[in-house]
């Protein structure tokens, strides 16, 4: 019978260290024109809570969509990656990890798994949990970012690095293309990338994922500083860009002030700010832009209706 390995964490991003990124994104977000802000910060207590509400709405057939494709083929996944070393990047409560974790079980290659995640809390309680879920599992939790500390999630055995989520939809297409460039630096030849990205589809549909009935996704978006009844949720497709833009336009002229920063700025009355981008992606496209990084496509899975792909791809 195996034992249970206590985890261990790693710290290479402090709160302080955050707080004066979000310091300097706020800064420099709500000074360019037009206005924006990074969805990260969307996802503290309350915005993690609405998201989990988001994945559970009629509306949002992503993380459903996504869930079934590992359902149905984590074995194939596992089997496929021939890896002992789970690595994942944006882990938050290791839901869906549980599903490739207890492939990698079943097929005897349960080794390590390294989640990495901006919140430590949530990340620590997460490794504690399958530490003892997974006897002879060793969990080695990092706190960082993805676009920084990459560097830190080495393992002796072949690795499997998961994204999940369609996270990477939220990534500009320059942000894309360093993050996916840097990883395939930091990977070594036969390591796998299982990567879950949204696909595109009818408009009115996507459109409807982010502009739920019960009005979840604009409570979400609206959320904290930004007085919510002066500002509307805008969910709209670039058609060009193939992605659902989240925008907060402002319903009369106004002045915000971010004491902390010392910062005021004005709004016009109809001025939009970019709070989210969710890019959807075909088969193809993904498959050029991974290649372009040396990572070749093994397999990939589509859920029923072509609404997500999971996506496996090696590096050579
Ligand atoms: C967690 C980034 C994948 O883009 O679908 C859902 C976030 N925002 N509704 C997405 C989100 C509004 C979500 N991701």
């Amino acid at each position: 019978m195996d034992t249970v390995i206590p985890p261990t964490i790693e710290v290479h991003l402090t709160p302080a260290d955050l707080r004066s990124a979000m310091e300097a994104d706020v800064r420099s977000g709500l000074t360019s024109s037009p206005k924006q802000l990074p969805p990260v910060y969307f996802y503290d207590d309350r915005g993690s809570r609405l998201f989990d509400e988001i994945t559970r709405l009629p509306e949002y057939y992503p993380t459903r969509a996504e869930r079934s494709i590992l359902e149905a083929h984590a074995k194939d996944m596992v089997a496929g990656a021939g890896a002992d070393v789970l690595v994942e990047l944006g882990a938050g409560t290791c839901d869906k990890t549980r599903v490739l974790l207890d492939a990698m079980r079943d097929s005897g290659r349960l080794g390590t798994y390294i989640p990495l995640d901006v919140s430590d809390t949530t990340l620590w309680e997460a490794a504690v949990a399958l530490s003892e879920e997974y006897p002879g599992l060793a969990v080695r939790a990092v706190v960082g970012d993805f676009h920084a500390h990459l560097d830190h999630l080495d393992a002796p055995d072949r690795r499997l690095f998961a994204f999940l989520g369609g996270t990477v939809g939220n990534f500009a297409p320059d942000q894309r293309t360093t993050f996916l460039a840097g990883l395939a630096a930091t990977m070594r030849s036969g390591d796998c990338l299982l990567l879950g990205t949204d696909v595109i589809k009818d408009r009115a549909r996507l459109v409807a994922a982010y502009d739920d009935a019960a009005g979840v996704t604009a409570e979400f978006n609206l959320g904290a500083d930004f007085a919510p009844d002066r500002f509307a949720h805008v969910a709209r497709w670039n058609e060009a860009e193939h992605r659902i833009e989240m925008w907060l336009r402002s319903l009369d002229d106004c002045r915000v002030r971010v004491a902390d920063l010392d910062l005021e700025v004005g709004f016009a009355a109809g001025e939009e700010m970019l709070t989210e981008l969710s890019t959807k992606f075909s088969v193809e496209a993904l498959r050029d832009e991974l290649e372009a990084c040396g990572l070749v496509v093994e397999d990939s899975w589509v859920a029923d209706g072509d609404e997500f792909v999971l996506t496996l791809a090696r590096l050579h």
